[in-house]
């Protein structure tokens, strides 16, 4: 279950890292996808839609305008996904969209449960769908229920900004797995759940259900390693790509691709690309960065706000440092298809991902798997995304010290290719060891030995 699901005849272009690591899980082991079709409607949704393709059947349905404003803009995208990122700047609370957000998980819950075979597992997605546990064992379901956050969990004193976070620790704690990315999110979450309030809540629970207290756990998301590397080899040959690299003229490619969100870091990251040209002026007329940032979420104010920042921002750059055969920024508000994107990954020399904060960074873990082993190009990546605790062979920078990521820009041009081949091979061992299949299989087996420990007991 996540909150919005990518149809298989849906047409859009998925820029989003959990619909590409959930994709990537189901099609291997098949299964249920169930949400939002992405559809706002008049009036109350009907029963689910279904579609098959291949192993998964997709189970979507409509959410009315008034839950698309309130669950999904509101407390969803403009409460718990700045609190999550610690950008307290952008947070705000409105108890009507609280009480939204826990209508949509209700009705999420009732049209799920008739689906349901009795020995299905029903692995729960992101912070939109907290409360779905609880939801889900009101309208009968016995079955195990596990979650993941694909975003960061946020220190508590973040937390507590929050009115309601007591109950949406309280609702976590009603999965018999809830799964993170790294070990400083379930650091964070632990702190959190010891709180007074929350532990006796807890304790009553386990009074219920005796010696089976709930599981928290780090699985940090992976790729499918060998479809990146393909993807990225065999779509070097097409037209598009031909002419992106025809245009470089032979200069470094230095590549950013990210959905179009403030946590990305995006203004900041444009200052550090004019920085490098102000204090590294040898790297004009010899660089070239491509910015993909496709438009998400545009029924918030502050989404439309950033998109035209980085249009200054770009046309800034652009008349200051061009030359008549050099355009030095080129920033394209548009999506690309994955095999496109996984070969220009492969044509870069620089990959810049920079989050002010990030859960994982799948980006950043695409860039590495995509690279020619003979001859890689360079990963400058953001200590402040999970991905950093993994991908440790990268120029690590903070996205906030704009001289610091100019010089870690110009670092990562200058490396010699003995060290950026032993970086990348370390790094994509490490991609290998931990790809798509592992955070299934680890996640999944942790919530069948979680759920046959509490059958025991009861
Ligand atoms: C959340 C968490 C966590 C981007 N532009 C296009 C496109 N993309 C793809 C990328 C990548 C995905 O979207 C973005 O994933 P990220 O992980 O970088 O970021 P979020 O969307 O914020 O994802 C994040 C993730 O969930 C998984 O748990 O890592 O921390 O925030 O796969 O390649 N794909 C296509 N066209 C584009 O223009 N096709």
């Amino acid at each position: 279950m996540s909150n919005r699901v990518a149809r298989p005849k849906g047409g859009a272009k998925s820029a989003g890292g959990l619909a590409v690591g959930v994709l990537a899980a189901l099609q291997e082991h098949g299964g249920v996808w169930f949400g939002w079709n992405g559809n706002t409607i008049r009036g109350e949704p009907g029963d689910p839609t279904l579609e098959t393709d291949g192993p998964i059947t997709y189970a979507t349905i409509d959410l009315n305008a008034r839950a698309y404003e309130l669950y999904y803009n509101g407390f969803s995208n403009q409460a718990l996904w700045p609190i999550c990122h610690y950008l307290l700047g952008f947070f705000r609370y409105d108890r009507r969209e609280f009480d939204e957000y826990r209508r949509v998980n209700a009705l999420f819950a009732r049209k799920l449960a008739p689906l349901l075979k009795p020995d299905d597992v029903i692995w729960v997605h992101d912070y939109h769908l907290i409360p779905m546990a609880s939801e889900l064992r009101r309208a009968g379901v016995t079955q195990p229920i596990g979650f993941f956050l694909h975003v960061p969990f946020p220190d508590v004193e973040v937390l507590r900004v929050l009115p309601v976070y007591q109950q949406l620790l309280r609702a976590l704690c009603s999965y018999d797995v809830v799964g993170f990315h790294t070990q400083r999110d379930l650091r964070s979450f632990r702190e959190a759940i010891t709180e007074r309030e929350i532990g006796s809540e807890r304790a009553d629970r386990r009074g219920s259900r005796p010696g089976t207290p709930m599981v928290a756990d780090v699985f940090p998301i992976g790729l499918d390693v060998d479809d990146c590397q393909h993807q990225a080899q065999e779509t070097g040959e097409q037209e598009n790509v031909q002419r992106m690299v025809r245009h470089l003229h032979g200069r470094d490619l230095i590549i950013g691709v990210d959905r179009l969100d403030y946590s990305k870091g995006l203004e900041e990251r444009f200052n550090a690309y004019e920085r490098l040209l102000e204090n590294y002026p040898a790297n004009r007329n010899h660089v070239s960065y491509i910015q993909i940032a496709p438009t998400t979420r545009s029924g918030i104010r502050q989404y439309t706000e950033i998109r035209e920042t980085l249009e200054q921002q770009a046309g800034r750059i652009n008349g200051r440092f061009a030359d008549i055969d050099w355009v030095p920024i080129r920033y394209l508000n548009r999506a690309f298809d994955r095999p496109t994107l996984m070969a220009f990954f492969r044509e870069a020399s620089v990959g810049l991902v920079t989050p002010v904060r990030d859960g994982m960074n799948l980006v950043a873990k695409e860039f590495i798997a995509a690279q020619d082993p003979d001859d890689p190009g360079v990963l400058v990546l953001s200590r402040l995304a999970g991905a950093a605790d993994e991908l440790t062979g990268a120029v690590l920078v903070n996205p906030y010290d704009i001289d610091g990521v100019a010089d870690g820009i110009h670092t990562a041009l200058s490396m010699s290719r003995e060290e950026r081949v032993s970086r990348h091979a370390d790094m994509l061992r490490m991609l290998r060891e931990n790809d798509i299949t592992a955070w299934r299989t680890r996640f999944m087996n942790a919530l069948l030995a979680a759920h046959e420990r509490r059958a025991a007991a009861n």
